[in-house]
């Protein structure tokens, strides 16, 4: 029977619902103070979503006749500016935590798992998340920060989860990823790991099929019950989720 003994958490609709007030509007304060005069609305966000990565989606959104055509240094340039707004966005206290996360992340620190990140998003946009939603202490609570370029291939690709079970030593037989997107379920999968999908307005309705346990939201004994789209394993007393519910996960065929 295999024991619960990693937590690899994505970032963006995870940790925080970041995508369409947060990186969404960095990106457009970035294509204004360039003097672009592209911007992203909140459906088109949604479509260019299915490419993972800041610099990738604006790749994207020119190839699909969106922005025009630029360098990828120009796109460099822009993406580096984006994420300065984006930073500042988040220092602002524009993005809270998402029910339920600080809770889990604090009981599973608790109770000795080892904690970890695998995220598409650029290191520096991560750290601004850390410090300013989460707080300074979890930079050493997390014992492995896996973001961005640090690989080749971003999700849905396997490589950013399997680089942090690397660093970290772990089997994929022991570690569970917790995700909000398609691609990130299709990255978790692809490494052979097990996984929780928490579900925002954009990834509502996309693909699960597979996954381990598919909520509305990680939830908190004092909010109104979760909402539970997907149950595999017959997990009760799902009001919210808890620790007991992760390890029964791992714990189960
Ligand atoms: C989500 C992403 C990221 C962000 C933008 O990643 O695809 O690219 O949208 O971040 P995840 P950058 O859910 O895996 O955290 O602009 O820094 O790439
Ligand atoms: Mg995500």
């Amino acid at each position: 029977m295999n024991q619960l003994k990693c937590l690899l958490w994505d970032v963006d609709g995870t940790l925080a619902d970041t995508e369409r007030d947060g990186h969404r509007v960095a990106f457009n304060m970035a294509f204004e103070a360039a003097g672009m005069d592209r911007r992203w609305d909140e459906a088109t966000y949604g479509e260019l979503l299915k490419v993972t990565g800041g610099k990738e989606r604006m790749r994207f959104d020119i190839e699909r006749g969106g922005m025009a055509d630029i360098s990828d240094a120009r796109i460099a340039e822009l993406h580096a500016s984006k994420t300065e707004m984006y930073q500042k966005l988040i220092a602002d206290g524009a993005i809270p935590l998402r029910p339920g996360v600080l809770r889990l992340l604090q009981a599973a620190y608790d109770s000795g798992i080892t904690l970890g990140v695998s995220t598409t998003t650029t290191p520096s946009a991560l750290d601004a998340l850390i410090e300013h939603s989460l707080g300074s202490e979890w930079f050493d609570r997390f014992a492995v920060l896996a973001a961005g370029d640090i690989v080749p291939a971003k999700k849905p690709a396997a490589d950013i989860y399997l680089y942090a079970m690397q660093e970290l030593g772990v089997q994929a037989g022991e570690t569970l990823a917790l995700e909000d997107s398609c691609n990130g379920w299709l990255s978790a999968q692809a490494a052979g790991l097990k996984c929780v999908i928490t579900v925002n307005g954009y990834t509502r309705n996309q693909d699960f099929s597979g996954a381990d346990l598919v909520v509305s939201e990680f939830g908190d004994a004092d909010r109104d019950a979760i909402e539970v789209l997907d149950n595999p394993h017959a997990l009760e007393n799902l009001h919210h989720v808890e620790l007991a519910h992760l390890q029964a996960i791992m714990q189960a065929d």
